[in-house]
């Protein structure tokens, strides 16, 4: 069973038995009240206890060491800093997987993804779309280095045009710069036994945070764990747009996993049986669930 509030979208995914019109809200409160036999409340703990199981899984992989940065504590620690009116807009990549991982939002604090077609590039213009929508609100893009190198270097010079004119003047864009395509990488590892393969896979070095500052708007560099919170403390406090970039993250989870094997079972687990040799290691080689 379905319930949409768009009639395009019932089906569109899984099959399904009945399609239901509506808003959520109303439509179980009718539902409920034809279901006969009483309130199970069995499927309601397991959900919660499988909501739990994850929320711990998440916090043990934020919190397991990573040589300079793990990207999943970087994201993690936007979390209790996200003001209650921020947007936050998401270009395609690994970043994607350590947001559904990592940020719990804030009711009424929208999240723009690129979902069916995961176009690269979307994040920076994501935001600015945001911004033009509702300038009074401060908006957070979180993107890899692939996808700012796609359009978000260019983009950052229409923030350069337009942001005088925000209401609200904060615009935090996070690079997680880690040289790498990671996400592709990691499943032509997973998916095709594949090595990482350099000459398609490998970035050029690019100074995002110089360039910020080059344009204009307020640049910084994070190198070290110790320096994520005020990183992320000082961009949403700050009088302009601010580019934060993570320098060279690497998923520490996933380090020891060889092209083509199965994944580790737990961060830990991953973690203790030695380094990745064959590049940055990716979202989809730890824990259980690959695909936020
Ligand atoms: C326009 C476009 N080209 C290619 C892809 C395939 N793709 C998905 S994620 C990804 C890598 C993203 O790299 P980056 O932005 O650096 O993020 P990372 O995974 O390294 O954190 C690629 C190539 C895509 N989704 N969209
Ligand atoms: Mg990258």
């Amino acid at each position: 069973m379905q319930i949409d509030l768009n009639p395009r979208n019932v089906g569109n995914r899984y099959p399904i038995e009945v399609g239901l019109v509506g808003d959520a809200g109303p439509t179980l409160r009718h539902l409920l009240d034809r279901v006969q036999g009483g309130r199970g409340s069995g499927w309601r703990a397991e959900v919660e206890e499988s909501v739990r199981r994850w929320r711990g899984i998440a916090a043990e992989r934020a919190a397991t060491p990573a040589d300079p940065l793990n990207p999943e504590s970087a994201i993690r620690e936007l979390g209790s800093r996200l003001p209650a009116d921020a947007q936050l807009a998401l270009d395609v990549g690994s970043v994607v997987y350590w947001y559904a991982r990592q940020l719990v939002l804030p009711p009424g604090v929208p999240a723009h993804v690129s979902g069916t077609l995961a176009s690269m590039g979307c994040g920076v213009p994501y935001g600015i779309a945001a911004k033009f929508a509702e300038p009074a609100r401060p908006v957070v893009v979180l993107t890899g280095d692939g996808g700012m190198q796609m359009t978000g270097v260019a983009e950052l010079i229409t923030v350069v045009s337009r942001w005088r004119d925000w209401a609200d003047l904060r615009f935090v864009v996070a690079v997680l710069n880690n040289g790498d395509l990671a996400e592709v990488t990691w499943e032509q590892r997973e998916m095709e036994s594949a090595p990482r393969f350099p000459e398609s896979q490998a970035l050029p070095d690019f100074p995002y945070a110089g360039y910020a500052e080059l344009l204009g708007l307020t640049g910084i560099r994070v190198t070290a764990p110790d320096e994520v919170g005020a990183a992320w403390d000082a961009a949403l406090t700050a009088d302009r747009p601010v580019l934060i970039e993570f320098d060279r993250p690497r998923r520490a989870a996933a380090a020891a996993l060889p092209s083509g094997t199965r994944e580790a079972r737990s961060p830990a687990e991953g973690a203790a049986s030695g380094g990745d040799r064959n590049g940055p290691a990716g979202p989809q080689a730890a824990g259980g669930v690959r695909r936020p």
